[in-house]
């Protein structure tokens, strides 16, 4: 069995979201995701999440490409999330390419292509506009 784990904040859930973890399921059998904390995220964006880490482990839980989740509480502490979860696959988007590369020691590392024109942060500007 070949596992797959990837990270993200998942925040405003959107058709990019679900495209990067449909074919981050394709690399293998099961598929682990790791959910940012608000503080994480915070850290990362200089903003908190519109939508609470609960409703985004909900949502991401809910998927039936993904088969486990659990709470990313620091990019640092990536090698052993990785480890504990036997994870044989990294899979991020590619976004982050390149910035993973010193985990391939323990496992493949793997970037997919974003998907185009969306994201969650113009997601929020569209609704900021509308009045
Ligand atoms: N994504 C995508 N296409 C988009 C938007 C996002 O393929 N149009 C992918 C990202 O590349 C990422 C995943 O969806 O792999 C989740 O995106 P974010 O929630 O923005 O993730 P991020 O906050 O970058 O967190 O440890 C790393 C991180 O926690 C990644």
């Amino acid at each position: 069995m070949r596992r797959i784990i990837t990270f993200g904040t998942y925040d405003v859930f959107h058709v990019g979201h679900v495209k990067l973890l449909k074919r981050a399921r394709l690399q293998g059998d099961y598929l682990i995701v790791g959910v940012s904390s608000d503080e994480l995220n915070f850290s990362k964006k200089g903003r908190n999440p519109v939508y609470s880490l609960d409703n985004r482990m909900e949502i991401i839980g809910s998927l039936k490409f993904v088969d486990e989740v659990f709470v990313e509480h620091s990019l640092e502490a990536k090698r052993q999330y990785i480890l504990e979860t036997k994870a044989d696959v990294l899979v991020m988007g590619d976004d982050w390419v390149g910035r993973f590369d010193e985990f391939k020691d323990i496992c493949e590392v793997v970037y997919l292509p974003r998907t185009p024109s969306v994201s969650t942060t113009e997601i929020i500007e569209v609704i900021k506009e509308i009045e």
